[in-house]
């Protein structure tokens, strides 16, 4: 890779174009006007607007959720999805009996969509409200630095039930993932949320946690989030990734670590793609918290690869067998 002397590879014309910064036109300015860091502010209207309505229900066992439709919710929610640049505008539809909102990490908002009981902004019981999550192309400030965009794997939770900081409406299942892709950004074939909040992952203990299948050869996506009052690390089996923004290398001399275990601290989330079972074939991969109590205590499940056609590869039923029949004494 060569780039012209005294200019950062950052700062390199096709990888602008690539990231659709130029086309957003905000480079198109030589030299931003010193002492207004947003200068250079991207064509931010410009993006779409999507609407979306999330409906918030009570669901069996004391647990509460997200849904994209009556009668869906679900724990954790739907992944919800927008481009740098684009707007979300989300109307949420209480359907409880408890005050609740939504709260996003990582874009843009007003207070009034702050979804904090500070601001006044939530859901009383039965009210429907909207929402609204902007989000930014990365920009060149004054100085020749650039403004991070809104790029990134973060989530959504309540911000309003039990306390001013839904802590019961965290703990019960209202929260989900949120994920701003940059233009260009390679899509995967399938998408896993996994919420390490307390000693549960999905507000689930082993053996009822999430068993994630994929195909050999698939493209995966993990949204990793952490939740609760619980230190946490996220650990998976035979599959390594990039500790950068996609998990991917973007070329040889990429300097981001490569890791297969990361911090999963409460508020904080984080995302990969991986070729499901590259280099090591299909299997019953596990995935679970490093922190030795918490995998014993039930923070554990199931990465199963099949083959590519879709049937079970060998020894991994009775992998699963295993799994389920020795960690289930922890707890009733
Ligand atoms: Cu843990």
């Amino acid at each position: 890779m060569d780039h012209p002397a005294g200019s950062p590879r950052h700062l390199s014309r096709r990888s602008l174009m690539a990231t659709g910064v130029l086309a957003a036109g905000a480079v198109g300015v030589a030299a931003p006007t010193l002492g207004n860091p947003f200068a250079g502010t991207p064509a931010q209207a410009a993006g779409a607007t999507r609407r979306i309505t999330i409906y918030a229900e009570q669901l069996p066992g004391g647990l509460f959720g997200y849904g994209l439709a009556p009668g869906q919710a679900t724990v954790p929610g739907p992944v919800l999805e927008m481009y740098e640049g684009d707007t979300l505008e989300i109307t949420l539809v209480n359907t409880t009996t408890q005050r609740l909102s939504i709260h996003p990490h990582g874009v843009d908002y007003s207070t009034d969509s702050d979804g904090s009981p500070l601001n006044a902004s939530f859901n009383n019981p039965g009210e429907t409200r909207t929402y609204v999550w902007r989000s930014r192309e990365m920009f060149l400030a004054s100085g020749r630095r650039f403004m991070p965009g809104s790029a990134g794997y973060w989530h959504y939770h309540d911000h309003a039930m039990g306390t001013d900081h839904g802590t019961a409406g965290v703990a019960k299942g209202l929260y989900g993932a949120l994920i701003v892709r940059r233009r260009g950004d390679i899509l995967p074939d399938k998408q896993f949320t996994v919420v390490f909040h307390d000693m549960m992952i999905n507000n689930r203990m082993a053996p009822n946690t999430p068993m994630f299948e994929a195909n050999l050869g698939q493209r995966v996506e993990w949204i990793a989030i952490g939740h609760g009052n619980l230190f946490h690390t996220f650990h998976l089996h035979a599959h390594r990734w990039a500790d950068n923004r996609t998990g991917m290398l973007e070329g040889p001399a990429d300097p981001s670590h490569v890791i297969d275990n990361k911090d999963l601290n409460p508020g904080s989330s984080f995302g990969f793609q991986v070729l499901a079972g590259e280099g090591v074939g299909p299997g019953a991969w596990m995935y679970h918290c490093h922190v030795q109590t918490h995998s014993d205590g039930g923070m554990a499940g199931i990465f199963l690869v099949r083959n590519a056609d879709g049937s079970m590869p060998p020894g991994a039923e009775e992998a699963i067998h295993r799994f389920q029949g020795h960690t289930h004494q922890q707890h009733g």
